[in-house]
């Protein structure tokens, strides 16, 4: 299964490694064909080429839309060394073979992603390079594709290995990954034009990723799992970090931070979340971090234990020494100094992720997830209260330390898996019950838990008192709010729409409680 490599073509829009590369092959004997700007620089560095136009007598035309697309390029890429007709077609006409393809593809994604004009993104379609791609691809048999300058190195040290040939092992590897960027290619495109269409959900969608890392395992151990990264457009996150230290990132640890880091992403102060199974047991912002996170840490100590911390600033000496103290998987913050890098680089095995920056909780985007034989997509939920939202529906009005400790709790239950009831206090969550089937059982597991952690901590009295709450739903009956009530809070937080608002408004006045709507609803499931 040896196949030795005689003619290379080679048609490469990123140059990245061209030269070298290319030195290599003509170093080994290979004769190069290439197209106009590949054979240009390899010329230059003094590597001989024939121009494709001079192998096929044909030259490039129409601004280099055809200059591939030939029989005697596609005729030597797919003819079938093993099959006496094709070797005599090959014969008669004059076409020699290629056993080898080096192609990248015309910048497409890179000319979206930069705003170009429509006619510009249209001109950036290749046509001739999937076509030798794939061609290449299919008769893999004989032919060895690349097109990512990643294997340049492994398919020299393969001529190397084996005197100038390829084995068909790679070939196979090579072609797997020549149609999977075939695919992605095209899938780009026909997304950005069902874009450009004002087409939301296309009739026919593909999701495309390039594999990060596989997995030790999946949820649990008898689950294999790998982490792909594509589609949410560079969007800072576990995506785009760099791990500074610390064991593999797990499956779920991949989950919670990734929840972690777009919980904190949502306030604009110094803010601290801490992620246990994809639920918050502690947010807070404060004047600074070393404040926040004392604060979050406070919520819930027991459920902290293992968690996964996320902060929207850059990590500081003072939090860092005070993460170092909590068993902490993950911490994940847009950076790091110094100091705070020293401290964590202490603690071996927790896993530190810098981002670069925050991501924008305002900005649009899809979310997907799998169900049995399909996909659900909808928009991100991208939406954000803010004080002129908000509907005062009972007699008392919150006052200004009510409304800003509303707005914050309304902004963590959000993050909470429905459904969500999140006590908070002087910007920090008190308490918070997380995906129970009946929303009075959260709220009244967030007051026990509350009143369990003052207990713990030695407080005379439970977070609770004097708090605000936030539920992610409306109150279908007065029973959630009045057990809010019964654990000492004092102004509510809610989208309303409950056709018993009426009942639970009354139930809140009797209270003298202040309740806000906000008409708009953060399920989260
Ligand atoms: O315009 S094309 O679709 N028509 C072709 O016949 C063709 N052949 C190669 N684009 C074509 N290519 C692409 O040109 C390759 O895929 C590669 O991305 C690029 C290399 O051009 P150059 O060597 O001139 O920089």
């Amino acid at each position: 299964d040896l196949v030795r490599v005689t003619r290379a073509l080679v048609s490469v829009s990123d140059k990245t490694g061209l030269v070298p590369f290319g030195q290599a092959l003509a170093a080994r004997g290979v004769e190069i064909l290439s197209t106009g700007g590949s054979a240009q620089q390899l010329r230059d560095a003094g590597v001989p080429v024939t121009e494709v136009g001079d192998h096929t007598g044909f030259p490039e035309m129409m601004d280099g839309r055809v200059k591939t697309l030939h029989p005697k390029v596609h005729g030597g890429i797919l003819a079938r060394r093993d099959l006496d007709s094709h070797l005599a077609a090959m014969e008669a006409h004059g076409i020699p073979p290629i056993d080898l393809v080096v192609v990248n593809l015309y910048p497409f994604e890179a000319t979206v992603a930069r705003g170009a004009a429509f006619e510009d993104c249209v001109e950036n379609i290749d046509i001739g390079g999937p076509a030798m791609i794939r061609s290449a691809a299919k008769n893999h048999g004989f032919v060895a594709v690349v097109t990512d300058a990643a294997d340049y190195d492994a398919v020299l040290a393969e001529l190397e290995a084996n005197d100038g040939a390829t084995t068909l092992a790679l070939r196979r590897r090579l072609a797997a990954g020549a149609y999977a960027r075939t695919a992605a290619y095209d899938s780009a495109i026909s997304q950005w034009f069902a874009g450009q269409n004002g087409e939301t959900f296309p009739a026919r969608v593909t999701v495309a990723g390039s594999l990060r890392q596989t997995l030790r395992y999946g949820e649990n151990p008898h689950q294999q799992a790998a982490f792909y990264v594509g589609g949410a457009g560079g969007r800072p996150g576990i995506a785009t970090a760099t791990q500074l230290q610390g064991k593999e990132l797990s499956y779920n640890n991949l989950n919670d931070t990734d929840a972690a880091f777009e919980l904190v992403a949502e306030f604009e102060r110094p803010a601290v979340a801490i992620i246990k199974h994809a639920n918050p047991c502690g947010v807070a912002e404060g004047d600074s971090l070393p404040d926040a996170y004392a604060r979050a840490l406070e919520c819930d100590p027991v459920s902290a234990f293992g968690g996964i911390i996320a902060v929207n600033r850059t990590l500081d000496a003072a939090t860092a020494e005070q993460i170092a103290k909590l068993f902490a998987e993950v911490v994940i913050a847009p950076d790091a100094d110094g100091d705070a890098r020293a401290f964590l680089a202490a603690k071996k095995n927790l896993r530190v992720l810098l981002t670069g920056a925050m991501p924008d909780p305002a900005a649009p985007g899809m979310t997907v997830r799998t169900v049995s034989g399909g996909f659900l997509f909808q928009d991100r939920d991208s939406g954000r209260i803010s004080l002129p939202d908000l509907k005062v529906v009972t007699k008392r009005a919150p006052d200004d330390r009510e409304l800003a400790d509303l707005l914050f709790a309304f902004r963590v239950a959000k993050h909470v898996k429905s459904n969500a009831i999140v006590y908070a206090k002087a910007g920090a969550t008190v308490g918070i019950g997380a995906g129970q089937m009946s929303r009075v059982d959260s709220s009244r597991i967030a007051a026990w838990k509350s009143a369990d952690a003052a207990q713990a901590a030695g407080r005379a009295e439970a977070g609770t008192i004097g708090s605000v709450v936030a539920s992610d739903a409306f109150f279908p009956f007065a029973d959630g709010l009045l057990a809010a009530a019964d654990a000492g809070a004092t102004a509510i937080i809610q989208p309303g729409g409950s056709m018993r608002d009426g009942e639970v408004i009354a139930a809140a006045d009797e209270r003298g409680l202040a309740m806000v709507f906000t008409g708009m609803r953060h399920f989260r499931h």
